[in-house]
């Protein structure tokens, strides 16, 4: 009869989940013993990594990610990008050891008491099986609980005495839904509000590139001739940003947010939350009476919203229900936004030099990972994405999750044989609450470039004291760190770009070599307003 492991890989194998981020511990060893030659453990030396690259992998090849994690310590080391898998919603089947079943009464080194309640509430599901031989079943089930909408992490704790006994019968290997149709009736009132709108606008969040709807949005916006925004701060691009259409990214506080949108009746927003604040700035929710209408696939996301009127469904398919539905208009398309101008140049650059320098030199099929957090309006006005699936950020607001991301995308990009390159812009800051997930990218020899813009602080938080009227706060400098060092150590190739008539050879370079390259950017350290 098979064991409980052998049982456990032939279902893993049968659902794809061939790849298996970690580090491992004791409490794991018994589960990895005699490692299947088909399967691939992918090494993180801390666990922050270990989830952000399962994370990364899992966006970028579409599929659930499965990551391996050493009982309640190394859960608690991968916790904070749980939460941002939680909020990226991601499929993430997370497992951990437990010890042994013989002594958890008594609770010895690196029990995990109440392993289940760890990881609340970031978790869809968290469990740890009753009997040894309902462990295939439990992958399963969290496997069908991670994909069905709104997809994210779930968490399995898994005594380490189990793996050797009996299995029992295999579990069927089951297919779920991963998308959810909008009622129909209320869908028509949706289109009924939006035919008679004055001036309508579209938002659109993140859910639009997951269900890869930017042709349904294109097209939805078109027959609007409504004025497209991202919602604030998006973990995905979700419009082709040169489109005419495109006004940009709405500001993530209240009273700016309505402003921006002044003079709309009917605001569709399609996948986002209602919406993603971020400082308190107070003010109207929405400009004068308008109207809210809200498609999400998540009901919980549904009911927090302060305002608006929402319809369950994917984002997709959704939006290709309103196309069909909507009337031509006869409407004029919104004019076209201006282009910023040129940056200035000085010494050393600022970020949209830099940025420029950067879209200048940007691959076509380029995927870029971003995680700097200052700098990002500059980075999204000088490189605009026009495709989908090529800009990946975290949407939890917690550090840490980009660098790892990106070799999780990059591994994705190589196992999926899409090749695309991968391009990280990571603040010299955010580099290094996850900084080991360089050693993992350059023993897979994945060709990531790292763009680290220099400026030897924590910018984004000297622009929020100043918003917020808090002086004095301390450790907002950063000196004194070598990020060439670092990453040499790590087994990276290095370059310090000092010109920027040097960074697009450097950044070619980068991705036409066989291991990963940071390329650290010394930019100016005038500090970029918040909002
Ligand atoms: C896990 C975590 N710890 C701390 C913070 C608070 N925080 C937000 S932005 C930031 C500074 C980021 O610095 P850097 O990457 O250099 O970017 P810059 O603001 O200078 O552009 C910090 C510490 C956070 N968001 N997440």
């Amino acid at each position: 009869m098979a064991t409980v492991r052998e049982a456990t890989y032939d279902l893993l194998r049968a659902l794809g989940l061939t790849t298996v981020f970690g580090n491992p511990g004791s409490t794991e060893e018994p589960f990895l013993q005699g490692f299947p030659a088909d399967f691939h453990y992918v090494h993180a030396l801390q666990e922050a990594s270990a989830v952000a690259m399962a994370d990364g992998y899992a966006q970028a090849t579409g599929r659930p990610a499965h990551v391996n994690l050493h009982t309640a310590p190394g859960t608690g080391n991968g916790m904070g990008n749980l939460v941002t898998a939680w909020h990226n919603r991601t499929p993430l089947i997370v497992s951990a050891g437990q010890q042994t079943r013989e002594m958890l009464l008594i609770e010895p080194r690196l029990a995990s008491p109440r392993a289940v309640e760890l990881v609340q509430p970031y978790v869809k599901w968290a469990h740890e099986p009753t009997r040894a031989q309902d462990i295939p079943a439990a992958f399963m089930r969290a496997y069908a609980m991670a994909v069905q909408p709104p997809a994210g992490p779930v968490y399995l704790s898994l005594p380490m005495d189990d793996w050797d006994r009996p299995a029992g019968a295999p579990p069927p290997v089951r297919t779920v839904a991963t998308r959810v149709a909008p009622d129909p009736d209320r869908l028509r009132g949706f289109a009924t509000a939006l035919a008679a709108a004055r001036a309508p606008a579209l938002v659109l969040g993140a859910a639009v590139d997951r269900s890869d709807a930017w042709p349904a949005a294109v097209a939805l916006a078109e027959r609007l001739a409504a004025p497209v925004w991202a919602a604030p701060a998006p973990e995905r691009a979700v419009f082709p940003e040169r489109h005419p259409q495109f006004r940009g990214v709405l500001p993530y506080a209240i009273g700016p947010l309505s402003a921006a949108l002044r003079g709309h009746d009917v605001v569709l927003v399609v996948g986002a939350p209602v919406f993603r604040y971020y400082p308190y700035v107070p003010g109207d929710y929405l400009p004068g009476d308008a109207r809210l209408l809200h498609v999400t696939d998540d009901p919980d996301e549904a009911a927090r919203a302060p305002v608006g009127e929402s319809l369950l469904g994917d984002a997709g398919l959704t939006m290709s229900a309103l196309v069909d539905l909507l009337p031509p208009t006869d409407r004029p398309a919104p004019p076209p936004r201006e282009h910023p101008a040129p940056p200035e140049p000085s010494d050393p650059p600022g970020a949209d030099g830099l940025f420029a320098a950067l879209a200048a030199a940007w691959p076509v099929d380029g995927v870029l990972v971003q995680e700097s957090p200052s700098n990002l309006a500059a980075l999204r006005r000088r490189l605009p994405i026009d495709r989908p699936r090529s800009y990946v950020t975290m949407a939890s607001g917690g550090l840490g999750f980009g660098l790892p991301a990106a070799v999780g995308i990059a591994l994705a990009e190589r196992d999926t044989g899409r090749g695309r390159p991968v391009v990280a812009v990571v603040g010299d800051g955010s580099f290094h609450y996850s900084v080991q997930a360089l050693w993992t990218a350059a023993r897979l020899r994945l060709p990531l470039a790292v763009v680290i813009p220099v400026n030897q602080q924590y910018a984004i938080l000297k622009a929020f004291a100043e918003l917020e009227h808090t002086p004095g706060v301390p450790a907002l400098d950063l000196p004194g760190l070598d990020v060439t060092a670092v990453a040499r150590g790590y087994g990276c190739a290095a370059e310090v770009v000092t010109s920027l008539e040097r960074f697009g050879p450097a950044l070619a370079a980068a991705l036409a070599g066989d291991r990963p390259t940071v390329l650290p950017v010394p930019i100016s350290t005038e500090v970029p307003k918040i909002l």
